[in-house]
């Protein structure tokens, strides 16, 4: 058996965001989120739960950092609302709000742990959807005030930020499939808003940049690897489509300061844009849209494995059996997370790399006692640990890891029925207990390093 270290100064950590575990919905004036009203809407979220409770970090927060004390994270990935920032969307910012994240970035400075902030992790106040929500081109100035009011205030203690947080699941789940908030089925719109998205985060990173002492700017995105699920031309054609609209439609803005060219092709082929032409792309959009960032964070979770179906357009087809899937359905895949940063080095070159979420949904049932033992997550900790360290032999620039998630939470249109934590959460009392593989992750980050498997 041997021991793969990491290199000095990794950063060992654990995400969440806002709304998945805050709760205090009307605490400290805030205002609705989009998804603290999707939530209402009959049958959106699969449990019939609801967000204004989640967690209740908002008043355990002290809890919580003991908890990450206890497992050794050097640095703790979360967002800020922007509903408890800037209740009413733009104008006005809420010195309640502002408050309530400066006294919980103190004591986690305190604790000697890093704070990494997440401006837009999903939550847009319910205020701007009369608006539009992101397909309106107004919700890109008022993403911005709200990046400027809240490094105003934290710009002196909190280095490293990030604009949004998977700009696909937003744009494509919440405006063109209906998944998510707000629930909406048009191309025409998700469109735009990936567009709006993406500008308001070009903009952002100026002001961060402004506002912030050694600014360490980035976004993060969903990646995932596209695989054709067999050697057809046919798969494999499906699987350049995939990878254009998911991983590249984001991915050459940022880096290259263009959209690429054949996924617009495949956008017009489907008609969702007339003759290859995006009018909400305006002079010098593409030009912000690409300032140099200090890091791209990336969230893996698995490959997608993709079938042509109607008319040759990408449908994903997991390649193993349903029972080896997850609770969310998806393949457990490590060396996708390899491919996958290797992959963006190479083709783009970021500065640096942080994986900034990796987990599973497991079953997770405590036994009488309250215990969790949940050893498929600790393979897939290890694993996922090996494939990052095999990445960083291979050159990739990467500088840490946050496991998704420290707690169980609140799994957007799941609701409570997927369980992605370090720490068990029980809903009715909120008490926190550590799963197995939260001893395992502990151990790990103790020993900056991971044993092969046996
Ligand atoms: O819970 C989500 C998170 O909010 C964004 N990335 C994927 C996670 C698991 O689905």
């Amino acid at each position: 058996m041997s021991t793969n270290s990491f290199p000095q100064g990794f950063l060992w950590g654990a995400a969440t965001s806002a709304q998945q575990i805050e709760g205090g919905r009307n605490a400290g004036s805030r205002g609705d989120s989009v998804w603290d009203w999707y939530a209402t809407q009959e049958g959106a979220i699969e449990d019939g739960s609801n967000p204004f409770t989640a967690c209740d970090h908002y008043t355990r927060w002290r809890e919580d950092i003991e908890l990450m004390s206890w497992l050794g994270v050097k640095a703790y990935r979360f967002s800020t609302s922007w509903s408890r920032i800037m209740p009413g969307g733009r104008g006005a910012s809420n010195s309640e709000g502002l408050d309530f994240y400066e006294t919980f970035v103190d004591a986690l400075l305190a604790a000697g742990i890093v704070p990494f902030i997440t401006l837009n992790h999903w939550d847009m106040p319910y205020a701007l959807l009369g608006d539009g929500g992101w397909a309106s081109r107004d919700t890109v100035a008022a993403f911005v005030e709200y990046a400027a009011a809240t490094t105003e205030r934290l710009g002196d203690r909190v280095r490293h930020w990030a604009t949004h947080n998977e700009p696909w699941c937003i744009s494509t789940l919440g405006y063109e499939e209906g998944h998510h908030a707000p629930g909406h089925t048009s191309p025409a719109e998700a469109l735009p808003a990936a567009h709006h998205l993406l500008l308001s985060h070009g903009l952002a990173v100026d002001v961060i940049r402004r506002n912030v002492r050694d600014a360490e700017a980035g976004i993060v995105l969903n990646l995932s690897p596209a695989w054709p699920h067999s050697d057809t031309d046919e798969d494999r054609e499906a699987a350049r489509r995939f990878d254009g609209l998911f991983n590249r439609w984001f991915l050459d803005p940022l880096f290259r300061g263009e959209y690429p060219a054949d996924a617009v092709e495949d956008r017009t082929r489907r008609g969702h844009l007339e003759e290859n032409s995006m009018p909400f792309v305006r002079e010098g959009d593409m030009a912000a849209i690409s300032v140099p960032i200090d890091y791209l964070g990336a969230n893996y979770y698995s490959r997608t494995a993709v079938k042509a179906g109607p008319g040759g357009d990408p449908v994903g087809a997991p390649l193993v059996p349903k029972e080896e899937l997850t609770e969310m359905g998806w393949e457990v895949f490590p060396d996708g997370l390899t491919d996958m940063l290797v992959r963006v080095t190479k083709d783009y070159g970021p500065r640096s790399i942080y994986v900034t979420e990796n987990g599973i949904a497991l079953p997770d049932e405590a036994d009488g006692s309250g215990r969790v033992s949940d050893p498929r997550r600790i393979s897939f900790l290890r694993d996922h640990l090996l494939a990052a360290h095999r990445a960083i032999e291979a050159g990739v620039p990467l500088k840490g890891y946050f496991h998704w998630s420290l707690m169980d939470n609140f799994e957007w249109g799941h609701g409570y029925t997927k369980m992605f934590g370090l720490f068990r959460v029980d809903f009715n009392t909120c008490e926190r207990t550590p799963k197995e593989s939260a001893y395992w992750y502990r151990d790990a980050i103790a020993a900056n390093a991971v044993e092969d498997a046996d």
